[in-house]
């Protein structure tokens, strides 16, 4: 087990630096702001007090709308160590989702960047207890909630040490919100003791982080992963983080990385992928990293191959999910396959069990449950879906199908519940997307299954060709071909779409909902 008091307070992971003679060393730094531990534990005592002030009780909710700069870290640990609960919402988030966020929650206070305040319109405010707005990075904006601070100002006056609240380690510390592939989001709830836990778990064993690490995580903080890769794990040892605001363009990350020279990159494979296609990547001076990590989707072998051509690193792939708060399958260094999402991360148990809830032998497929001291005990407001994914003593319920080899790496087979019949035949698409990816001339692609008129369902390929490789006359029955010459023939597409870019979702993976409606 790993140690984590019982009176305990996430926001030690931050403060705790000052004890450890840290409080010189950088914490952050990037285009928004470099802060030493000493500076950003300032400012988040400032945040502390400055919520204080506005009358909120303990366990209240804050709903953060924020980018990734100084601000991020100062005023969720602020708001952490005061006992108050942020909420981290995407930024892509539109005013009637969020005004479903703030309803859900009940928040009374949110901190948004003044670049999205005009997102806090009167739909998203409209019977919401939404009472004031704290703008970062900015003036006041256009909104329309009652009282506005700019942050900025307001945070002049607070005192610069903020005592811990009294919380135990299994109170509500922060919640993240799912994307929610059908229906609304669900709230995520996480607890003081998550962030540790995971640290101890993901962190200590894969990324073995030390103080001179300079983490730089693509993936922004609002989203579970960026916010374990950028603010749990740096701070825990005493490391910095590198916050790129703005757009993850190329460019931007290529620069980011020769002025800031970070050493441990995290990004997924969309992200990796197109790094390595576009231009001015041969000209980057990757000499800085001596780590680079990816999660979120399978990794393949023509992405894996093409960063380590161009950086001479080998990708750690992992899987994790927002209701484990992050990986608990990974790779290591010293001992990977390629495909595989890993090994299991100590700290978290991994059971693979078929459709009857048996377990499943090495060698087979089974659906993966997951249980460790991070996982979240339930979604807010929705008892429902708690008992669906959160099962009996502790076990999550991932509805992901994998394999297990006898060396203990995993490998994803698609969802548990994607299994569809074509002419009376079982298929899985994830198989048929997997044999199609490999065509030399395909640069992207997806697969999935749609109901045809009659009801029947049928298998579609949406595909991006590698530029100079679209041959729109013939290349539907050179892929079909292909697809037949590989898997059972019943599995080939039956309709392929050709098109420029697949669309993708605010975390970069494969918009499936998208491709479904075009
Ligand atoms: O998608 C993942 O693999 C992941 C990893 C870490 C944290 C959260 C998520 C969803």
């Amino acid at each position: 087990g790993f140690s984590i008091p019982e009176s305990y307070n996430a926001s030690r992971i931050l403060f705790d630096n000052l004890a450890e003679g840290r409080g010189d060393r950088l914490a952050l730094t990037g285009p928004g702001g470099t802060r030493t531990y000493a500076e950003l534990c300032a400012e988040a005592a400032q945040w502390g007090h400055g919520f204080q002030s506005l009358g909120l009780k303990r366990g209240d909710r804050i709903l953060m709308f924020l980018d990734d700069t100084p601000a991020y870290p100062a005023a969720f640990f602020g708001a952490v160590r005061s006992g108050f609960v942020p909420l981290l919402i995407n930024t892509l988030t539109p005013p009637d989702l969020l005004q479903f966020y703030l309803s859900d929650a009940g928040a009374a206070v949110a901190v948004a960047e003044t670049e999205f305040a005009s997102r806090f319109n009167a739909e998203a405010c409209k019977d919401t207890p939404l009472k004031t707005l704290v703008v970062v990075n900015g003036a006041a904006g256009e909104h329309a909630v009652p009282k506005t601070f700019v942050a900025q100002q307001w945070l002049q006056g607070f005192p610069t040490d903020l005592p811990e609240a009294d919380t135990r380690r299994d109170d509500m510390a922060f919640w993240m919100y799912s994307s929610g592939s059908t229906g609304r989001p669900k709230g995520i709830v996480h607890l003081q003791h998550d962030m540790a836990y995971s640290e101890q778990a993901f962190a200590r064993n894969v990324l073995k982080l030390t103080p001179d690490d300079i983490c730089f995580s693509v993936p922004k903080i609002f989203f579970a992963y960026g916010f374990g890769n950028a603010i749990t794990f740096p701070f825990s040892v005493g490391a910095a983080t590198l916050l790129l605001p703005g757009q993850p363009k190329p460019a931007a990350i290529f620069e980011a990385i020769e002025k800031y020279r970070p050493s441990v990159f995290y990004g997924l494979p969309t992200l990796y992928t197109s790094l390595t296609k576009a231009e001015g990547a041969a000209a980057t001076d990757f000499s800085s990293l001596r780590m680079a990590l990816s999660a979120a989707e399978v990794l393949s072998a023509e992405v894996f191959n093409g960063w380590k051509a161009l950086t001479g690193l080998e990708i750690i792939e992992g899987l994790g999910s927002t209701e484990v708060l992050h990986i608990y399958l990974s790779n290591r260094p010293e001992k990977k396959k390629l495909g595989a999402a890993g090994l299991r991360v100590p700290g978290y148990e991994i059971l693979l069990r078929d459709k009857d809830g048996r377990e499943v032998g090495d060698n087979e497929e089974g659906i993966l449950w997951v249980r460790g001291d991070s996982n979240t005990p339930l979604y807010w407001n929705r008892p429902d879906k708690s008992a669906e994914t959160i099962r009996e003593e502790g076990w999550i319920y991932t509805g992901d199908r994998f394999l297990r080899d006898s060396d203990g790496f995993h490998f994803f087979r698609g969802r548990a519940d994607d299994l569809i019949k074509i002419s009376g035949q079982w298929v899985y698409p994830l198989e048929v997307e997997l044999c199609l990816a490999e065509h030399p001339d395909i640069r992207e692609c997806a697969v999935f299954a749609a109901e045809l008129p009659d009801r029947r369902m049928t298998l579609k390929a949406v595909v991006v060709m590698n530029e100079g490789e679209f041959e729109p006359t013939d290349a539907t029955k050179k892929l079909q071909d292909y697809v037949k010459a590989r898997l059972l023939p019943y599995k080939y597409p039956r309709e392929i779409r050709f098109i420029a870019e697949l669309p993708k979702t605010g975390t970069g993976k494969i918009d499936r909902q998208a491709l479904m409606k075009m």
